[in-house]
């Protein structure tokens, strides 16, 4: 298990948007929090996003991270740490939002070329550079069961135009057609417990999930508490992480998800209409 980041990864990041550390979470760690993932505490509080051939794939998303075995996790020394190594040091790492994304086998929807910041900007953060987005993979991901795909490079195109295309909000299809011609598209394969840190500007997609296996994963994003956003209500994102050991999760065994600040789909879809406007 390598959970540092070092010059290199730091580099790669700048460069290409992206680093993956393999084996970031061990395997009994990943059954751990995959097993929660499957629980009802989670999955009683998901909600669907339709792609645009109407296949669902379906997410919990909440904000403060707490005791649970996802809190400790995005809360672990190495993850705060390897977020802090990628983002830099002019402030202090605060967790925005986790989310369980669960595309199950055979119908699990597709997302559309899009990059973090698009949504992220919409609720006033200033600076893209403070955000990171980090996805754990629960079950391996492959290019049959839809795993992600970036354009390398295309952070540094910054920020494009996002609009509704059905209930997600995909790049402006013109410039994403021209970043195709000029970026290398690299299909993020990863095998459980493997993490990919991707930059918040990273035009990513992923494919629905038409395979008989199924494709989860938790998505934490970050942000450095100097981006102080002016349209968002949720405080987590400007309160510094409360750290813990990386022995946590496994010392504490399956600790349920108990939070009163769970997203819904109506706030979601909600949320991008004012936006929008
Ligand atoms: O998990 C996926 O397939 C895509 C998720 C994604 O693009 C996102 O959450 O921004």
């Amino acid at each position: 298990m390598q959970t540092t980041i070092d010059s290199n990864d730091q580099a790669d990041f700048k460069d290409n948007g992206f680093v993956i550390k393999r084996n970031f979470f061990s395997q009994d760690e990943t059954d751990l929090l995959f097993g929660l993932a499957t629980d009802e505490s989670v999955t009683s509080h998901a909600f669907d996003l339709k792609d645009t051939n109407g296949n669902r794939t379906k997410l919990t998303l909440w904000f403060t991270p707490g005791d649970d075995s996802f809190g400790l996790m995005s809360r672990s020394e190495r993850m705060v740490n390897a977020v802090q190594s990628l983002l830099g040091t002019e402030g202090k790492v605060c967790h925005f939002h986790s989310k369980v994304m669960q595309k199950e086998p055979q119908k699990g929807g597709a997302w559309e070329w899009h990059q973090d910041y698009g949504y992220w900007y919409k609720n006033g953060f200033l600076y893209p550079e403070a955000m990171i987005s980090v996805m754990v993979a629960l079950t391996d991901a492959t290019i049959e069961n839809g795993c992600l795909q970036v354009l390398k490079g295309t952070h540094k195109m910054q920020r494009l135009e996002h609009n509704f295309v059905g209930e997600q909000q995909g790049a402006d299809a013109d410039f994403v057609a021209e970043a195709e011609k000029v970026s290398e598209l690299v299909y993020v394969e990863l095998k459980a417990g493997d993490t990919l840190f991707f930059h918040s500007n990273i035009l990513h997609r992923s494919d629905a999930n038409l395979s008989d296996k199924p494709r989860w994963s938790v998505i934490s994003a970050y942000n450095l508490s100097y981006n102080k956003p002016f349209r968002e209500k949720h405080t987590s994102c400007i309160e510094p992480v409360k750290v813990v050991s990386d022995a946590a999760l496994l010392e504490s065994g399956k600790r349920v998800v108990a939070h009163s600040d769970f997203l819904s789909k109506e706030a979601e879809i909600t949320l991008q209409d004012v936006k929008r406007s």
